[in-house]
This record gives C-alpha cells, structure tokens and sequence, in this order.
C-alpha cells in the first residue's frame, strides 16, 4: 500500500530538518523543486550598472573613469544568509548590453547571466531581475559575463557573501577583493582591452594591484585578534601568491566551500582570477608593529600588497583563540565515482604551444588564420566564438561525471564551471590532499587534474578559463545537463 510521505517514521534528516524550520528543508531538496519561495526570508538589491569614478591610486592620483555597480568599486557587498531568496534587479546604464553572473552560486539555469545561452544580454536603460536561493554559504562574487575583458576589466564586479547559518568564530570578518589595473600616466585605464598579447599570452595583468578598489599602504589590526579574511580575486589575468610574513594563515574554505583547515603549500596562498579563498588569520603580532604582505606568484615580481598595523592598545588575549575552524558542509550531492561517466578536455593553443590548428565555425582552421581573427586557444580542439554553440558533451541529470583536463599549453588556465560544484580528485595522478570542492580549477602549464561532481542542475552550462583574455580568444565550451 503507496505511504503517504507524512505518515513514514522520521528519519535523521527529518529530525534535523524538524530544528530548522523549512528554509533549511529548501536546501535539501533536489534543484528546481523550490518550496523556499514560500518560507525562505528574501533579500532584495538593486543594482546599477554605469560610469563613474574612483580614486583607485591614491590621493596624488586622479580619479580614474570606471565602469561600477552603484558607482563603487567594488561594487556593494551583497550579504545574506544561507537559505535566503534574493532578488537582484539589475539596471544597465551603460551604453552597450550586458548580464550579471553570480559566480559559484548554484543558480537555476535562467539566473545564471550568460548573454544568449541563458537570456537575453539586459539592453541599455533596461532592468532585469535576478531571483535565486543562496543554497551554499560561503564567498562568491558577482561579475558581467558580456564583453567580460572590458567589462570586468573597468571596474564592474562586486562580493557576495553567503554567511553560514553557524560561523565559525572570529573576531572580525573582512573582504578583499584583488584586482589590478592597466594605469596611464593620469590614472585613466589604458583601452586596449583585448590586445592580442595579452590574448595569446597569460591575460591582461596591470601595473595597480588594488585592494577594494584602492590602492592601500596599511590596514589596521589589533595584536590578539582573529580575522576571518575573504580573498576574492576580480582581476582579469593575474594570479596572487600571498605571503602574510610573521603569521600563519589558515585555508578554511576554497571558491566558498569548506575545506579541511590546513596552512596553505609553502606558506602561500595562491589565488587564481575568479577563485577564493577564506582564510582564519590570528594577529600574533606586537602592539605597534607591523608586518607585511607579499605577493610572489611571479617570482621576479615580488612586490609589497600591503601591511598589517597593529594598533598600540594592548592585545585583545594572550594566546590565540581555541575554537573550531571547520565550517559546516554545504549540502552538495557526493560524487558516486564507482558510477562515474567519464569525459576528456584538452586545452590547447597559446603562444609556445604545439596547436596546429582547430576548428573554428566548423571549418579546420590553422593557427596562423587564427590568430588573424584574433583568436589563439581551443577547448577539445575546437575555437568558442561567443557563448552559443554545441556542447562538447551532455551528461544524464543526476549522474556523477569526472572531467580529466589536461593542459595542453605553456600557460596558466582557471578553469570555471557554471551551475554546479566539483570535486578536485588529482593533479598529475597523484590524489589531491582534500579533494577540496571548487568551481575554479587552476591548471598549472601542462598539468592535468581530475574533477568530479554530480550533474544535478539542468541546462547547458559554461565550462571555461576565467582568464578573460583565454575566454575571449576561443577557450571556452559548454556541457549540457539534460
Ligand atoms: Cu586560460
């Protein structure tokens, strides 16, 4: 006899859910079958796209024209709580089209900002409403995904934090969002968005590496206290290797996701463009000290970011605080690896590479006409011109897939999947550490890596390197989820 639902013994999960309420219930259930729009508390944000200006290099500095959201830079940190409903409406007052991509938030298909694939680019003067549940708590960010060098390049990317329903405790929880600019001489940024050296190269890296939109000599902490600090790097091209000398930062999360707590590979915390990482910091410094932050990620390049000034009062405590740093898991579904449909993605091209050639709008393309067209990187040999094409493979709903990409080439790749989380198994063969889960997988030169996740969320996805200058140069790619 067919049971109905309400009258089957309570299992763990209902009791947990009983403690929680429904907002909790709208997390577990599988995507697309939504009761939060019901019980979740809504978050509603208005956001602008435009011009506008920012004293990013200081006072001694012009202003410099930018494009903003709600004229900052970055533009406002969006903050909710997990199991939240926001509603973002979105007003463009640029003078060319563009979308918002909510970057590693678990969207619906329609919600996910990629012009053509998943809706119609927002036109000048027009509005669009982004609605969504914030099903995952952790750091995310929020970008353009149209003409992304430009736009993303001129100032249009703000935060978007997902607080946890438990934190962890800190005493302070802080974001930066890195970024770097192409300065001219009068603090205007150089237009020469999408120059082919920079395409065929490793991105656009600039010559002001900000943090929150300014260019920063200090910033203040107290001698004791622990910082909770959001890393969000907005940048086009460049990569940050940060060493937090005289301290030991701790990695609690990776692209927003929860991670074993651990101190980063040689005391380093390399962030790729578009990843992030949430570090536990505790101030072991004296009152009236300072320390610095390095970043080294290219090694003859080693510049000072910033440095941490302890203020003079007496530390908050004598000994660092004894509380957990793990975070609470996001409710993503395990991949089933003995189950597992596997696929192969080779990113090829670039300058130093072998790439003969690839396809480029169906016609076997060789690299020297490439390149005439602008174009200098393929994904499984073939060229992405914008964001509407074949999928290069489609995978049944809810079936676990592992993604072997192998790089190809003498360069740098994030690679960026939309709509879902995945699990980092291996690099070069060798098991990860953590199997951390991301959304931004960096692939040093010629690594592989192996990536896993569940196909729970339908629609055709973008997979795709996060160095905008790659993406718009022919490496990107779709998968459809059906
Ligand atoms: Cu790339």
């Amino acid at each position: 006899m067919p049971m109905n639902t309400l009258s089957r013994p309570l299992s763990r999960r209902h009791l947990l859910l009983a403690g929680s309420g429904l907002v909790a219930a709208s997390l577990l259930l599988p995507r697309g079958l939504s009761l939060a729009h019901a019980a979740a508390p809504e978050s509603s944000h208005k956001l602008t796209a435009g011009p506008s200006q920012a004293r990013l290099a200081g006072a001694e500095h012009p202003e410099t024209p930018v494009w903003a959201y709600n004229g900052t830079v970055p533009g406002p940190e969006i903050r909710v709580r997990q199991g939240d409903r926001l509603r973002i409406a979105v007003t463009n007052t640029l003078d060319q089209e563009t979308t918002v991509h909510w970057h590693g938030i678990r969207t619906p298909n329609a919600m996910d900002g990629v012009p053509h694939l998943t809706q119609k680019p927002i036109a000048p003067g027009e509005t669009f409403l982004y609605e969504f549940d914030a099903v995952d708590a952790g750091t995310f960010w929020y970008h353009p995904h149209h003409h992304s060098t430009e736009q993303v390049g001129r100032g249009l990317y703000g935060p978007l934090i997902v607080e946890e329903r438990e934190p962890i405790q800190a005493d302070r929880d802080v974001t930066w969002v890195l970024d770097d600019w192409r300065l001219l001489k009068d603090a205007s940024i150089s237009n020469d968005f999408g120059n082919f050296m920079d395409l065929s190269h490793g991105g656009r890296v600039g010559n002001t590496v900000t943090i929150n939109g300014k260019v920063l000599d200090q910033v203040p902490v107290r001698a004791g206290e622990r910082v909770r600090l959001r890393l969000i790097n907005a940048a086009n091209g460049r990569l940050f290797g940060l060493r937090f000398q005289g301290l030991r930062p701790m990695v609690i999360a990776m692209d927003g996701h929860p991670v074993e707590p651990h101190e980063p590979d040689d005391g380093r915390v390399v962030i790729a463009p578009a990843q992030r990482t949430d570090l536990v910091i505790d101030m072991t410094g004296e009152p009236g000290s300072r320390t610095t932050v390095v970043d080294d990620f290219y090694p003859n390049l080693a510049y000072r970011l910033v440095d941490l000034a302890y203020a003079d009062a007496l530390p908050l405590r004598d000994r660092p605080l004894e509380a957990d740093l793990r975070l609470p898991d996001n409710p993503v579904a395990e991949p089933d690896l003995p189950n597992a449909v596997r696929h192969e993605v080779v990113l090829g091209g670039g300058m130093m590479g072998m790439m003969a050639g690839a396809m480029m709008d169906g016609t076997m393309t060789d690299m020297r006409t490439m390149m005439r067209h602008g174009m200098a990187w393929a994904i499984n040999g073939t060229v992405a011109h914008g964001h509407v094409m074949d999928p290069i493979f489609t995978l049944e709903r809810g079936r676990t897939c592992v993604i072997a990409v192998a790089n190809d080439t003498a360069w740098h790749h994030p690679m960026h999947l939309h709509g879902h989380t995945f699990r980092v198994l291996s690099r070069n063969g060798q098991p990860t550490r953590f199997r951390e889960w991301q959304d931004t997988v960096l692939l040093a030169p010629k690594e592989r890596v192996e990536i896993a996740f569940v196909a729970d969320n339908p629609g055709d996805w973008m997979f795709h390197c996060h160095i905008l200058e790659h993406q718009a140069g022919g490496m990107l790619s779709t998968l459809r989820v059906a």
